[in-house]
C-alpha cells in the first residue's frame, strides 16, 4: 500500500517488439487499472544484460518499449513508467536479497535452466540471480499485485518466499505480493501454429503481429495465417486457426465470438482473413499514430522519463532505507 492505494508493479524486457498478444492480453487491460492501483511499469534493462546486448540496440529498443506503453494508453501522469537502470535501489536491494536466497532455490528456476541451455557460452552469475533482481523490483515498491504471464509465476513465488523469510527475521518490512489475474483478454495464438501462443520471441516473424507493423504487413500476415480445410467459420476446438482469428476479430471489434460467427456465416476464409486484418489495422492505427508522434517529441518524452524516474526513486528509497536499517547498515547523516 502507498497511502490508501494498493500498489501494482510489472516489468517488461525490451527484447523483441510487443505483439498483438501482449496488447490484447495485457496492455489494453492495464489502461484502466490506474484508477484502482498506484501503478509502476518498468522497462527492466538491468535484466536485459543477463544476455549479451548490443548497446545502441538495447538503448533504442528500451526507448521504443517505453514509448509504446504510453502510446497504448498508459497515461504517464497516472502510471509511473520508467527505466529500471535509472533507479539504483533495484540493484542495491537485489544485493541484500541475494544474501537471503539459497543456491538451491535458484537452481530450481526453470527460466534459468532454459536460458543457460540457450546461452551455453555465457552462463553468468547475473543470469543465475535474475529472479532475485525481479524480487527486488517488486518488493521495493511494496507491490500488492503483479500482473505476469504464466512463465513468471515461479519467480513470483520465490519473491513471496524471500519477503516472508525477511519479514520473519526483521518484522513487517515487505508486503507479500500476489499474482494479478484480473480481467484478462483472450489468449492470442501464433498465426503460423495455433497450438502455440503468439510470442514476441518467436523466430518466425509471420507468426506474430507486432504493434509497429504497417498495414500491408498486417494484411499479408493474416492472408498467410494457418487455418484448416473445413471451409466453415465456426468457433470450436477442432479449428484452432479459425478460432484464433475469431478471437482476434472479436477483441478488436468488441463483438462476441458468436456475433462474429453469425456475421461471417457462409463467407469464405479469404474474405474473413481480410476482415480480421482490417480490424487489426484499425485497432492499431491510433496507437501507431500516437507512437510516431511521441517518439518524435524528444523533449516531452525526456521530461516524462525524468519525472517518472524521480517518482520511482522517491518511493523505492523509502523501502530501501528501511531495509538497510534493519540489516544493520549505519545511519546516514547526509
Ligand atoms: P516472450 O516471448 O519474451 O516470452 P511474450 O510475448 O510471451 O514474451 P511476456 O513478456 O511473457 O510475453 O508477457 C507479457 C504479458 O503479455 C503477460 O501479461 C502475458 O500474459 C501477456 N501475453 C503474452 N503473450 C500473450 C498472448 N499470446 N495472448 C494473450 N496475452 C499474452
Ligand atoms: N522477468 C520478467 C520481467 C520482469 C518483471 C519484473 C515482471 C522483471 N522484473 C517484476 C513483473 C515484475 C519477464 O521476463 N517477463
Amino acid at each position: 500500500m502507498i497511502g490508501e492505494q494498493k500498489v501494482l508493479f510489472s516489468g517488461m524486457q525490451a527484447t523483441g517488439s510487443l505483439t498483438l498478444g501482449n496488447y490484447l492480453g495485457a496492455l489494453k487491460n492495464w489502461v484502466s487499472l490506474a484508477d484502482e492501483y498506484m501503478t509502476f511499469y518498468s522497462v527492466v534493462d538491468l535484466h536485459s544484460i543477463t544476455v549479451r546486448q548490443d548497446p545502441a540496440e538495447l538503448r533504442s529498443r528500451a526507448r521504443r518499449l517505453l514509448t509504446l506503453y504510453i502510446a497504448a494508453g498508459l497515461d504517464p501522469e497516472k502510471n509511473c513508467i520508467y527505466y529500471q537502470s535509472h533507479v539504483s535501489g533495484h540493484a542495491e536491494l537485489a544485493w541484500i536479497l541475494n544474501c537471503f536466497t539459497y543456491m538451491g532455490e535458484l537452481n530450481r528456476m526453470t527460466q534459468f535452466k532454459d536460458k543457460a541451455a540457450k546461452h551455453a557460452d555465457n552462463i553468468n552469475a547475473g543470469l543465475f540471480t535474475y529472479p532475485v533482481l525481479m524480487a527486488a523490483d517488486i518488493l521495493l515498491y511494496q507491490a500488492d499485485v503483479v500482473p505476469v504471464g504464466k512463465d513468471q509465476l515461479q519467480h513470483l513465488e520465490l519473491t513471496r518466499n524471500l519477503a516472508q523469510r525477511f519479514n520473519a527475521i526483521y518484522g513487517d518490512v515487505f508486503t507479500i505480493p500476489e499474482p494479478y489475474m484480473g480481467k484478462t483478454g483472450a489468449s492470442i495464438k501464433s498465426l503460423q501454429d495455433p497450438s502455440k501462443k503468439m510470442s514476441k520471441s518467436d523466430e518466425n516473424p509471420n507468426a506474430s503481429i507486432y504493434l509497429t507493423d504497417d498495414p500491408d504487413t498486417i494484411i499479408r500476415k493474416f492472408k498467410r495465417a494457418v487455418t484448416d480445410s473445413e471451409g466453415q467459420i465456426l468457433y470450436r476446438e477442432e479449428q484452432p486457426g479459425i478460432r484464433n482469428l475469431i478471437d482476434i476479430y472479436s477483441a478488436c471489434t468488441g463483438k462476441t465470438p458468436e456475433e462474429t460467427v453469425r456475421e461471417f456465416d457462409g463467407k469464405g476464409y479469404g474474405e474473413f482473413k481480410m476482415a480480421v486484418g482490417e480490424a487489426v489495422v484499425s485497432t492499431l492505427r491510433p496507437l501507431q499514430e500516437r507512437f510516431q508522434q511521441l517518439f518524435q517529441d524528444k523533449a516531452y518524452l525526456d521530461g516524462i522519463i525524468k519525472e517518472n524516474a524521480q517518482k520511482a526513486q522517491y518511493y523505492s528509497a523509502k523501502t530501501l532505507r528501511k531495509v538497510q536499517k534493519k540489516v544493520g547498515f549505519p545511519e546516514r547523516l547526509f
